[in-house]
């Protein structure tokens, strides 16, 4: 399995992903104020921060892949998450691009409603797998935060994003 996705955990900042809307910021799970925490729900292997949405009702990252020539399989997940009642949420899609960048599949994870939450703040691991669509060069992964409702803080969450292939 070959990841090809650069600082999916948040530890490097935003090292590899590009804003392309609004303003996503990293977190630290000793912010406190009622962010995720230590003792959330959330990945076992966590680190020190995560990707939020910022103060911006849409907050999306961004970066494309080469696909190997080999790969034939596919798996994506991430842990995604968002704040007590509020619907505020991540969605994590992989669009496959052709060499002339006609789309060949797309893949999408999240966003985690509250009741799939049950209300509780934190992060929840949500996962695909698939056979990589015929002719696909690139894939296209993005990252959205959305906020939904009152107050200003984008209460999307993701952490632990990852995409790998494995070759025929
Ligand atoms: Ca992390
Ligand atoms: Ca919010």
């Amino acid at each position: 399995m070959t990841e090809l996705i650069v600082n999916g955990d948040a530890e490097q900042g935003l090292t590899g992903w590009l804003t392309v809307a609004g303003a996503p910021v990293v977190l630290r799970y000793d912010t406190g104020q009622g962010y995720p925490g230590p003792g959330d729900p959330g990945p076992a292997q966590r680190g020190a921060s995560f990707f939020g949405g910022g103060d911006t009702p849409l907050s999306t990252l961004r970066q494309s892949v080469t696909l190997p020539r080999r790969a034939s399989q596919f798996a994506v997940s991430a842990w995604l998450g968002g704040y007590a009642s509020q619907q505020d949420g991540a969605r994590l899609s992989v669009e496959f691009l052709d060499a002339a960048g006609t789309p060949r599949g797309l893949v999408v994870l999240g966003p985690l409603t509250a009741e799939e939450r049950t209300s509780r703040t934190g992060l929840f691991e949500r996962t695909a797998r698939g056979t990589v669509p015929p002719g696909s060069r690139t894939a296209v992964v993005t990252l959205q935060m959305t906020r939904s409702g009152g107050g200003t803080s984008n209460d999307g969450y993701a952490d632990n994003i990852s995409f790998t292939v494995e070759g025929r």
